[in-house]
């Protein structure tokens, strides 16, 4: 779970100042159903929203309500639009009153808040910009502003440069170098999305697209097919009837914000998210190889075309050629044999070594997610979660899962609500009463245990002995030198009762940097010591990322992919982190969590 403050994400915020920009004079067409707001959209609203309000300094807890509703959003796992089309009372959500329903409600009918355009209306824009900086919250941005008077980001920066922050309170040294490196990141800031959200973006427009009358094939390549952490934009390739003039019908679509470029087989727009999609129309003879070259990535397909050179061919988004003659092109597996090579899938596509393996016929079985047969880290009621341990474990069944261990934090983790000593064998009693009912799925014992400062685990050991597992993480002290980091964990693996590292590498994607961690050192400890490395699915973090998850297989390490679910619908982030691993190389037999449940009991027992 997140212990930080929640800033404003970086490009979230910016975001909005599309929709400052947006047209104000117009009133907006109506919505048609395909190209329904997005969750990701309206808790990025709320959360805007509640950072502005805060600034302004408005009643705390209409700020809280605001940020919970956001939060409640993102994590559902149907669109509220559709929940709404088809007559549902969202009313009936946690956290969701009247008042924010109506809201919810207006956003899908309108694409807009009126009450967050007030609001901004009355905020300086500067001010929108600052709070975009991961390290400012509302707290810190009226600091700035009541005792320097700064207002901007090009203000901050230039009361970095001169050391006026310097003394300041709650500015400490650390901080500075902080913002320091914010400001500038934000300067040359290249916008990119979280995979997760692009999906958000994509899907209704995937689905227009699709529901157009001519079109056959349209499907996403970019690095949003290769499954990357975070996309820049979206690549859609679509194939079907010529007249259709699907060029026209995908810049008319009810979502786009800003028309970039349009021709009659291509075409580039901004969405109101601020994503941009791009469009390429194809032969259906080319849709294999347009589909390859937009998948990328760029390096991939240097490598491919100097393979092409080689046999006297030639390869482009048409095609494979040879003189003027077109020989491959239908599908990408065509290319690929026309190549010598092995289908390679797009998770692999960086060039980095898969062209070579392609060649030795020694490509990596990927896993895949109907692999997994059980969740390692969910929370519940008892600490942060929104469900109880019975929800938790009938939603896992649902999903067809073998297995769920409950993961809830331990007492240090105060904001959390950390299970102590007494709370956790009270929670272990409860687990035998519901394993005893046999519920369909077996709950496994274990929690999220924190790795204090010295190295320690939070808990004793004579607690932490009657669990199955242990998910040990660090929540606190991020900012230790690389070799105290690094010990502080090599310790923690010493206790017995550590069974899986989770989020080790503590980074959030444009949030915050990994902590300084000797990775390949602790990776080499955990083989020795029989210990597993988490890779946790939830979006903004993907820790272990694909490289790392790729040195850790070398290594012989096993991994544990895991959703760090906080309530039901975050189950489904497990694909994420399988995504993740997959770039990473990683095979079934890699992973803990593809075992079935005598097999997982046997590979936990340390010895
Ligand atoms: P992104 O959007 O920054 O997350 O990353 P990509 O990989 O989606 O890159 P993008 O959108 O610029 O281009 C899509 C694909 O088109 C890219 O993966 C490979 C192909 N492509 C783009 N430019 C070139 C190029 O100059 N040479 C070659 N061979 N392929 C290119
Ligand atoms: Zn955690
Ligand atoms: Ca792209
Ligand atoms: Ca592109």
């Amino acid at each position: 779970m997140k212990t930080t403050r929640r800033a404003a994400p970086p490009k979230e915020s910016r975001r909005s100042e599309v929709w400052r920009h947006a047209a104000p004079s117009r009133t907006p067409p109506p919505r048609r159903q395909a190209a329904a707001v997005s969750n990701a959209e309206i808790a990025d609203m709320f959360n805007t929203l509640a950072d502005l309000l805060d600034v302004e300094g408005a009643n705390p807890f209409r700020v809280r309500a605001y940020r919970n509703a956001a939060r409640t959003i993102a994590g559902l796992p149907q669109s509220v639009a559709d929940m709404l089309a088809e007559g549902g009372d969202l009313s009936e959500l946690p956290g969701i009153g009247k008042d924010l329903a109506g809201k919810i409600a207006e956003i899908v009918r309108t694409g807009r808040l009126g009450l967050l355009e007030e609001t901004k209306a009355r905020t300086p824009g500067s001010l929108i910009e600052l709070l975009s900086l991961p390290s400012l919250g509302p707290r810190r941005v009226e600091a700035l502003h009541n005792s320097l008077g700064i207002s901007s980001v090009a203000e901050l920066a230039a009361a970095l440069e001169a050391g006026r922050l310097d003394g300041l309170r709650g500015f400490g040294p650390k901080l500075r170098e902080r913002l320091r490196q914010e400001v500038a990141r934000h300067k040359g800031s290249e916008r990119r999305f979280k995979l997760a959200t692009a999906e958000q973006i994509a899907a209704p427009l995937l689905s227009y697209l699709r529901d157009l009358p001519g079109v056959r094939h349209a499907i996403i390549a970019g690095s949003y097919r290769r499954r990357k952490e975070t996309v820049g934009d979206i690549d859609i390739i679509v194939t079907g009837d010529r007249r259709a003039k699907i060029t026209d019908r995908f810049t008319a679509y009810e979502g786009v914000e800003e028309i970039i470029a349009h021709g009659p087989t291509r075409a580039s727009v901004r969405l109101r998210s601020g994503l941009q999609a791009d469009l390429r129309f194809l032969p259906e003879a080319s849709f294999g190889a347009g589909l390859l070259y937009f998948t990328g990535s760029k390096a991939h397909n240097i490598a491919l075309r100097r393979i092409a050179l080689e046999r006297g061919l030639k390869i482009n988004e048409y095609g494979v050629f040879r003189g003027d003659r077109r020989i491959a092109g239908r599908s990408e597996p065509e290319i690929y044999a026309l190549l010598d090579l092995p289908y390679i899938e797009p998770e692999l596509r960086e060039d980095r070594g898969e062209i070579e393996a392609g060649h030795a016929q020694a490509l990596p079985n990927l896993v895949r997610l109907d692999q997994i047969r059980g969740d390692l880290h969910v929370h519940t009621l008892a600490s942060d979660g929104r469900l109880s341990i019975a929800e938790m474990a009938e939603a896992a069944r649902r999903r067809g899962y073998a297995y769920l261990a409950i993961s809830d934090h331990t007492h240090s983790l105060t904001v959390a609500r950390g299970l102590d000593a007494r709370r956790l064998a009270a929670q272990m009693d409860e687990i035998d009463r519901i394993n005893d009912r046999q519920p369909g799925i077996t709950l496994l014992k274990s929690a999220e245990v924190d790795i204090l400062e010295d190295g320690s685990l939070d808990l004793p050991d004579e607690v932490l002995r009657r669990l199955d597992l242990t998910v040990c993480s660090i929540h606190s002290g991020f900012h230790l030198s690389r070799e105290k980091q690094t010990t502080r964990i090599l310790r923690a693996m010493d206790n017995p009762c550590f069974t899986i590292l989770g989020h080790p590498t503590g980074r959030l994607i444009g949030l915050r940097e990994p902590y300084a961690l000797d990775l390949e050192r602790i990776l080499r400890a955990a083989l020795e010591r029989g210990c597993v490395l988490e890779v946790n699915a939830q979006p903004d973090r993907l820790d272990l990322d694909d490289g790392a998850c790729r040195l850790a297989k070398e290594i012989g390490v096993k991994l544990a992919i895991s959703t760090d679910a906080h309530d039901a619908g975050q189950l489904d982030l497990m694909r994420f982190g399988v995504d993740q691993a997959r770039r990473g190389w990683v095979e079934a037999a890699d992973v803990l969590n593809t075992r079935d449940l005598p097999s997982l009991r046997a590979l936990l027992r340390r010895t």
